[in-house]
């Protein structure tokens, strides 16, 4: 409540809520008179404890109205066929390319630059004047993602900055109008993933520390130089949906909108019944992601988790349940950075990429791994050949993640099980014995076999568990995984 009526008084400017007071004034002086005689010795206590009542009974208001419309998001919401098998085939996926590319980059100090270094909308609007990506290469970067065996990605279509990398008719702060590059790469893009047979989904930020009509301000505000008003139902209604709209009417088919940033004004009213429709509406198929770092609301098709995997929290984003119903995906970064930056060289090694890849698919959910291209277009190499050697790993154990869901047995420390059809996958990430027992299946397994080499693997199968007998580990094998076949049920 404290912070709702925090946003409240933000929400109100002096001059509004002064208008409102008026407004209803005399109503709240007849009932504090009528109520509160005792109380009340004066008539300027009078008007003071009216004016606080009123201003209550103004929060009070606007709070409901507020909160019933957020928690509502598109309530009723009954996903089309379309949107369900958009669905299943989300989860067959498994692996996708996140790219954050915008004008930031020009400073290789990651998306957040304009925020970290205070710098005001003037600063900033000098850096789309040096963005002109002409090493971009559509073909090389999604020729990359299949490579890596990654079948989507997600890109940053505007971040927190609020510049759109696509031609917008909203506004000019967009790529074809403020830089030399002058054309349109999403669409570029969007047409090569549709040639190579990738889907492609758009990173939307809500959050803007641009427009002035984002406003009242969030969390992460500063003061960059834009007036104290704005019009809030114009930053929605108008600006972001006519954004939205145009993302989801001049690409083609795309595979759904990864909305980020609701966290920065979480009571705030987003208007998210009137924008998931139109999404809905305009491409049935088309998934909506939020990464609000909430439960999921209606009208939401995937609950995505940040730098975690479903269910844990050690970046601290990530405080709510899992959902049973909803596609899961994790995302991470594949050095610290999101957004280009030339001063991060904690690259993660292949080993590492491909046991949080299996780890993802053991938790039921989808790797979203990120790279930030660098401001002349090109991905650097260091990102290029370790998603080169994550892909020549999936070649041979890609049977065991894609069109998976997790398996029967509940994650450890040891590994995960992920599970297709009458196949059971018991990747061993860590174990260092010869014996491993697992808890018991409800099926008889029939054949067991190593998947490095389809070598046999002894196992004996009791109504208290499976004792299976695997080959010690070669020095560089980041997984062993066991097949288990098991006979139909009937
Ligand atoms: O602030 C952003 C951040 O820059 C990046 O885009 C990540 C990706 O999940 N999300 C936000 C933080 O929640």
């Amino acid at each position: 409540m404290a912070s709702r009526l925090n946003y409240i008084s933000q929400l109100l400017s002096t001059k509004a809520m002064a208008r409102l007071n008026g407004k209803l004034l005399s109503t709240e002086v007849t009932l504090v008179m009528r109520f509160s005689r005792h109380f009340v010795r004066t008539a300027a206590s009078t008007w003071r404890f009216a004016a606080k009542r009123c201003a209550l009974a103004v929060a009070f208001l606007i709070v409901v109205t507020f909160a019933g419309r957020n928690s509502l998001a598109q309530a009723n919401y009954q996903p089309s066929p379309e949107n369900l098998k958009a669905r299943q085939e989300f989860q067959n996926a498994k692996f996708g390319m996140f790219i954050h590319w915008g004008v930031y980059s020009v400073l290789g100090s990651g998306e957040w630059v304009f925020h970290d270094r205070a710098l005001t909308v003037d600063e900033y609007n000098r850096l789309p004047l040096f963005f002109d990506p002409e090493d971009f290469d559509a073909k090389t970067w999604v020729a990359l993602a299949k490579a890596a065996g990654m079948k989507y990605i997600t890109i940053t279509s505007r971040h927190h900055d609020g510049f759109a990398m696509f031609d917008s008719k909203v506004s000019d702060w967009n790529i074809v109008q403020r830089t030399p590059y002058k054309k349109d790469p999403l669409k570029i893009l969007a047409a090569e993933c549709h040639r190579q047979g990738i889907k492609l989904f758009f990173y939307y930020s809500q959050l803007d520390w641009h427009n002035p009509n984002y406003y009242p301000r969030g969390a992460t505000s500063w003061d960059n130089g834009r007036p104290n008003r704005g019009d809030w139902n114009l930053y929605l209604d108008d600006y972001m949906d006519g954004q939205l709209r145009e993302l989801l009417t001049n690409y083609g088919p795309i595979g759904g909108i990864w909305f980020d940033g609701m966290w920065d004004k979480p009571d705030a009213d987003w208007h998210l019944a009137k924008t998931y429709a139109l999404i809905h509406e305009l491409q049935p198929a088309a998934l909506i992601i939020p990464n609000h770092h909430q439960s999921p609301k209606p009208g939401e098709d995937v609950q995505t988790f940040e730098r975690d995997l479903p269910g844990q929290n050690t970046a601290g984003f990530n405080t709510t349940s899992v959902s049973h119903q909803l596609p899961l995906e994790s995302c991470d970064t594949l050095n610290g950075s999101w957004g280009f930056n030339i001063a991060d060289s904690k690259y993660k090694s292949p080993a590492e990429l491909e046991r949080r890849l299996v780890q993802a698919a053991g938790n039921n959910s989808n790797l979203l791994l990120n790279i930030g291209p660098m401001p002349n277009g090109e991905i650097q190499p260091e990102f290029v050949t370790r998603l080169q050697a994550v892909g020549e790993w999936l070649s041979h154990y890609g049977d065991s993640i894609y069109g998976t869901r997790g398996g029967p047995i509940a994650p450890g420390e040891w590994g995960v099980t992920t599970q297709k059809d009458n196949q059971i996958y018991v990747h061993i990430l860590s174990w260092h014995a010869p014996l491993f027992a697992i808890p018991p299946i409800a099926n008889k397994i029939v054949e067991a076999h190593s998947m490095l080499d389809a070598s046999p693997v002894e196992f004996t199968q009791k109504s208290d568990g499976v004792v299976l007998k695997v080959p010690l580990p070669k020095s560089d094998e980041v997984d062993r995984v066991v097949v288990l076949t098991l006979a139909a049920s009937h």
